[in-house]
This record gives structure tokens, sequence and C-alpha cells, in this order.
């Protein structure tokens, strides 16, 4: 459900302020976490996955192996209204590019490409949101 993943998404995008400056993701790479979103988002910086790792680690959502804690982000999604219908679908989605990519034993480049994963499973189910979607809530919050 495309609305459940924008809610999911601002909501983890909130952490993006904490962590760029640990992640050293300069302003200009990404302004706001929505435009992961983006039909033309490259996914070749490493500090994008360093900054993902940080603001999962905000929400309490990785391991001491840096894997996602499936209780906990099981637990974050259903936080969300109608969470519980894509909860899930999005923790065994991760879990599944976790495993195709788990010889990358760089913390920050391997979650940048289970990353770049589950946004191509997202847009093959049809549960990524829409950018219009995303920038119109944006803005509402914004005002
Ligand atoms: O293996 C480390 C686990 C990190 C997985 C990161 C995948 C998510 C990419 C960022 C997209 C986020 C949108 C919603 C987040 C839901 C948890």
């Amino acid at each position: 459900d495309v609305e459940v993943m924008k809610d999911v998404t601002l909501g983890f995008g909130e952490a993006l302020q904490h962590c760029r400056e640990e992640s050293q993701l300069s302003e200009d790479k990404m302004e706001e976490f929505f435009h992961f979103w983006r039909d033309d988002f490259k996914f070749e910086d490493r500090e994008l996955g360093c900054a993902i790792k940080c603001m999962s680690a905000h929400f309490n959502l990785l391991t001491d192996s840096h894997r996602m804690h499936h209780e906990n982000t099981d637990k974050f999604i259903k936080s969300f209204p109608n969470g519980e219908v894509l909860s899930q679908q999005m923790v065994q989605l991760i879990h599944e590019c976790e495993q195709q990519h788990d010889a990358e034993a760089e913390h920050c480049w391997r979650i940048l490409r289970v990353a770049e994963c589950f946004k191509l499973g997202c847009q093959r189910r049809g549960i990524a949101p829409t950018m219009e979607l995303l920038m119109a809530e944006f803005i509402m919050e914004a005002e």
C-alpha cells in the first residue's frame, strides 16, 4: 500500500537531520530522504549507506552485527497508520535483500546495496510511494 510506505518513509526520514554529520552525507547529495524513491535516484554514495545505517540505529532497528532487527522493525512499521498491512512484507523483503548482499563486509556499502534492493522490490510489488504523494505530504507537514 503506497500510502503506508509514504508514512513510513517520512517517519524514517525524520532521522536524517540526526545522521547527516555522523554519516558525512552533504546536504547537496540528499536534502530530503524521500528523494530515495525518485526514478533517477543513484545508489552511488557510500555516505548514503552510512546515513541509512545511522537512521536505522536511531530507531533501534539494527542488531549488533548491523543487520535488521526483525522484531523492532516490525514494531516500527506497525507504529504508522495501517502499518500492519505491510510490516511482514517489508521485513521479509529487507531480509531477502540482506541475504543477497551478505558477502559485502563493509556495513555502509552493504546497507546501501540492501536499500537499493529494497526499493526495487517495493517497485515490483507496487508498494513504492509516488513522488507526488510524498511531496504533497512533505509540503503539508512543513506548513
Ligand atoms: O541490513 C541493514 C538493514 C537496513 C535496511 C535498510 C532498507 C531501507 C532503506 C531505506 C528506505 C526506507 C523506507 C522506510 C524504512 C522502513 C524500515
